[in-house]
């Protein structure tokens, strides 16, 4: 970045000592802008590919142990660009639970989401209710929830965390507490908001929930896949194909507050439009082949490839495959941004 040209570079160096004493300080020319035309991200785009992955999964499986205190084991994706977490709001990492073992009971602020990507038989309680963690589900533990994992299947079992820890520490609103007990309490009846809430379609007449707290902490993924089936024999959006939103079924807004999950199926042989929006995505892709280019670099990626996206990074999606479709599990802060009246989005048509 160049320095500022100031003509009263000496004043404000002399003055610098002084105003330090009080707590007080002026621009200097050697600061960076305060602002910038665009978004400038440190943020780097990523790709983390399935084999690697796997490998890596392995190895934390047998030599990293899993402790009482609310400890869990996890593969953190990192961003070379960021002095923590994937993205700048959300750390997406990768859990290993092998059989037999409780991840005990703990509850934080940061909001956190569990996307099931292999394996069978562990489940999960989140404030009493006890959901079973099948492939392509999705379960919420929303801000200061109990929960705790249980793995009573005989395969090591891996999942998606994605916690928006980066947020929540930058606000310095982090409250964490542990649990005497290795797991919750049942509640008398352990899937009371799927029951309630889980067709997505209707609600029960006595909801009184604050509308803004998501009732349902359960997103099977039958469901899930049967509503982006239909929705994709419709045209194709131009840049995402067929998107669909995982929501809060009393408000129609996002799952969480400020994590946007999306499923996502890209037609055989689609090459989508290129834009950049504001906020951060993160890809998990469950099955296909095909490439993403982000500010002119591609990636190819195939089934349990992991693609970042930094805010503001020109993007585009390809499946290479002409006969299969491809589906993408997307997470993103686009939620937090708009609540914030931050989200900004433009083709790549409209750049200069
Ligand atoms: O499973 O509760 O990846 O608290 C990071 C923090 C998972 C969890 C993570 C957590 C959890
Ligand atoms: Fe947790």
């Amino acid at each position: 970045m160049s320095e500022a040209i100031m003509s009263d570079t000496a004043q404000r160096q002399a003055l610098a000592g002084e105003l330090d004493q009080y707590n007080c300080r002026v621009a200097q020319p050697t600061d960076g802008p305060l602002f910038t035309r665009t978004p400038h991200s440190s943020m780097q785009a990523t790709h983390w590919k399935a084999a690697d992955l796997a490998r890596l999964l392995d190895k934390i499986g047998a030599n990293l142990k899993l402790e009482a205190g609310g400890q869990r084991r996890t593969l953190r994706l990192a961003n070379r660009g960021l002095p923590f977490g994937t993205t700048p709001t959300f750390w997406a990492s990768i859990q290993v639970i092998l059989p037999g073992e409780i991840a005990t009971a703990h509850r934080h602020t940061a909001s956190a989401l569990r996307f099931i990507m292999k394996g069978r038989g562990a489940d999960t309680i989140v404030n009493g209710e006890r959901y079973e963690m099948n492939e392509g589900d999705l379960v919420l533990t929303p801000a200061w929830t109990w929960h705790d994992h249980e793995h009573k299947g005989d395969e090591p079992m891996i999942w998606l965390d994605v916690l928006d820890i980066s947020l929540v520490r930058s606000m310095h609103a982090t409250f964490f507490e542990g649990s005497e007990a290795p797991r919750q309490p049942l509640a008398q009846i352990p899937d009371r908001s799927f029951r309630l809430y889980g067709s997505g379609i209707m609600k029960p007449l006595s909801a009184c929930e604050a509308p803004e707290l998501n009732p349902l902490l359960v997103y099977s993924a039958q469901r899930a896949h049967d509503a982006l089936r239909l929705a994709g024999a419709l045209p194709p959006d131009p840049y995402d194909d067929t998107a669909l939103e995982y929501l809060n079924p009393l408000t129609g807004g996002p799952a969480l507050p400020t994590i946007g999950t999306v499923l996502q199926s890209l037609r055989p042989g689609i090459h989508t439009k290129a834009h950049r929006h504001t906020g951060s995505v993160v890809y998990y892709v469950m099955r296909g082949q095909g490439a993403t280019i982000v500010d002119g670099t591609t990636f190819e990626w195939g089934a349990g490839d992991f693609i970042a996206i930094p805010p503001w990074a020109v993007h585009e999606h390809i499946n290479r495959c002409t006969n299969t479709s491809a589906m993408l599990f997307q997470v993103n802060d686009i939620p937090a941004l708009r609540k914030l009246g931050l989200y900004r989005e433009e083709s790549a048509d409209a750049q200069t």
